[in-house]
């Protein structure tokens, strides 16, 4: 297994990439720090592209329309990337839920499946889902860590339904920000408890490892005997997950390769914008994961 410690890449040459993860954008919302992701998308290329998640968030557009030109230029530039041949695959999350409707179709060149199966270059098999589904089931893990697997796989059922029925209703989601707003104690805890959750999920289905994002906390390493990744996101920590030819992987680190970036070099970068703060579980108190 090759779990390597997350690498800050602060080379900023164009990279093409057999495969790349993103996810929580959050287009759609004040947070989203779409002028990043526009730089990080003209430099790196992949032959597929995941988005794994809360891309735009229908939520945040519902309660109120925010929709800036910059966040249009993201939309077009993955379109672009699609149709001068990356394959492209929308994995929805819960913010992007709307999309799950549409799952099994195509949306122009892009692909919408409820999850999926990446074969790295070396062969290792990780499920890529967007992670929500856990949510609930993270609550009460310290009971459903006695249940059977049929009773568990039952368990994630409900939890799934229960949160279709909630949108259908009209009522919020079962929102991890607020949930971690009420018990910042535990949100640590709730983070390993999240990552414990995905790994066994792969490991339950025998695959090599499990990429997700849903938590804003990018991450490469082992956890229960399969690879664990988690892409990070676009609002707090600018980062994604990279395989390279070889299927190596790792964690790219955008703010840290754009504060590196000699000052010459920066020619149409977002060189305005303030880097954010650093990721970290307990300062994401209102805002979305
Ligand atoms: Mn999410």
């Amino acid at each position: 297994m090759q779990a390597r410690a997350e690498t800050i890449v602060n080379d900023i040459r164009p990279t093409h990439w057999r495969t790349l993860w993103i996810s929580d954008i959050h287009l759609g919302t004040a947070g989203c720090k779409a002028e990043f992701l526009l730089d990080f998308l003209e430099y790196n290329e992949a032959e597929t592209l995941y988005l794994v998640g809360d891309i735009i968030d229908g939520w945040q557009l519902r309660r109120r329309w925010h929709w800036p030109q910059a966040h249009n230029d993201v939309v077009q530039r993955i379109l672009r990337k699609a149709r001068a041949g990356t394959r492209v695959v929308f994995v929805p999350g819960n913010h992007d839920e709307f999309a799950r409707q549409f799952v099994g179709h195509a949306f122009g060149d892009i692909e919408i499946l409820e999850e999926d199966v990446h074969v790295t270059a070396d062969g290792r098999r990780l499920l890529v889902l967007h992670g929500d589904q856990f949510d609930g089931l993270i609550e009460h893990s310290k009971w459903l860590a006695h249940l059977g697997d049929t009773l568990y796989t039952l368990a994630l059922w409900l939890n799934n339904h229960f949160n279709r029925l909630r949108h259908r209703l009209g009522l919020h989601y079962w929102s991890l920000s607020q949930y971690l707003k009420h018990k910042v104690k535990n949100a640590v805890a709730f983070i390993t408890d999240f990552e414990h959750a995905l790994a066994g999920e792969a490991r339950r289905r025998r695959l090599d490892g499990v990429v997700c994002g849903h938590i804003h906390k990018p991450e490469i390493r082992e956890v229960e005997g399969v690879l664990y990744c988690n892409d990070g996101d676009w609002v707090e920590s600018l980062s994604a997950l990279a395989e390279d030819h070889e299927g190596q992987l790792q964690i790219l680190d955008w703010s840290a390769a754009l504060a590196a970036r000699p000052a010459a070099g920066r020619g149409r970068g977002p060189r305005t914008l303030a880097l954010p703060a650093l990721p970290s579980a307990l300062r994401r108190q209102g805002k979305h994961p």
